[in-house]
């Protein structure tokens, strides 16, 4: 897969050569590369950001970078995500979805967002997606980009060793995951439940099970059908 990233701030990008994904890339399997927004400018300051038409606080992202930066780096079938606070959810199946995808195109807008003009432009073009990680807000797209370039590229074939370690996970079978334990059997005190040293791999399937299903009752009901949420 290849990901292309665009932002004033390329060193955020840095820790993308450790760890799993930077083992990936070392591999061939992913293919990231990070460009700075100004080397788009034209002028001797390399502006990227403007007054807001109409007035208010903060600075725009003009939208004359962003168009030659875009037209250079978006190849015919990539899709471009904009990471924003005010873009659909994302979530596994988005990750998903995105890890299907030959190429990324990441816009990792600063201020108080990009001109409007740039994100119609290319949505008018197709394959653009405004992709927010949450109902908080960060100060730019730079570290919702890396969460989502590690949630996509670790769903990339090979780029995790045990593909079996991605089904069971949280939010794959739309429950939070079974609590874990390795050694030793007894730490401080605490016991690891008997059932996982029974051997008994039916009963450890079906205690896993049930402690998933608490646990997201409990912490997020509303990922349970209506009737486990209201049980
Ligand atoms: Cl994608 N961007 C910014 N700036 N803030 C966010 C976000 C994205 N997702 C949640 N908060």
């Amino acid at each position: 897969m290849r990901i292309d990233i665009v932002t004033i701030f390329p060193a955020f990008f840095d820790v993308l050569d450790v760890s799993l994904i930077g083992r990936a890339r070392g591999r061939g399997l992913l293919d990231v590369r990070v460009h700075d927004l100004r080397d788009w400018t034209s002028d001797r300051h390399r502006t990227v950001d403007d007054t807001p038409y109409g007035g208010g606080a903060g600075m725009v992202m003009k939208p004359e970078p962003w168009g030659e930066a875009l037209d250079a780096v978006l190849g015919d079938d990539a899709v471009l995500i904009v990471p924003s606070p005010a873009g659909e959810l994302f979530t596994q199946r988005v990750a998903r979805e995105l890890s299907a995808e030959g190429a990324l195109v990441f816009a990792c807008g600063r201020y108080e967002g990009i001109d409007q003009r740039v994100i119609d432009h290319y949505a008018q073009r197709g394959r653009l997606r405004l992709v927010s990680l949450g109902d908080y807000v960060l100060n730019g797209g730079e570290v919702a980009a890396m969460a989502m370039i590690e949630a996509v590229g670790r769903l990339v074939p090979g780029v995790v060793g045990n593909p079996e370690s991605l089904v069971e996970e949280s939010h794959e079978l739309g429950l939070l995951e079974y609590p874990v334990y390795t050694k030793p059997a007894v730490w401080r005190g605490r016991e690891v439940p008997p059932v996982l040293l029974s051997g008994d791999h039916g009963a450890v399937d079906a205690w896993r099970r049930a402690q998933s299903v608490e646990r997201t009752r409990r912490v997020r009901p509303d990922l349970l059908p209506d009737e486990a949420a209201s049980a």
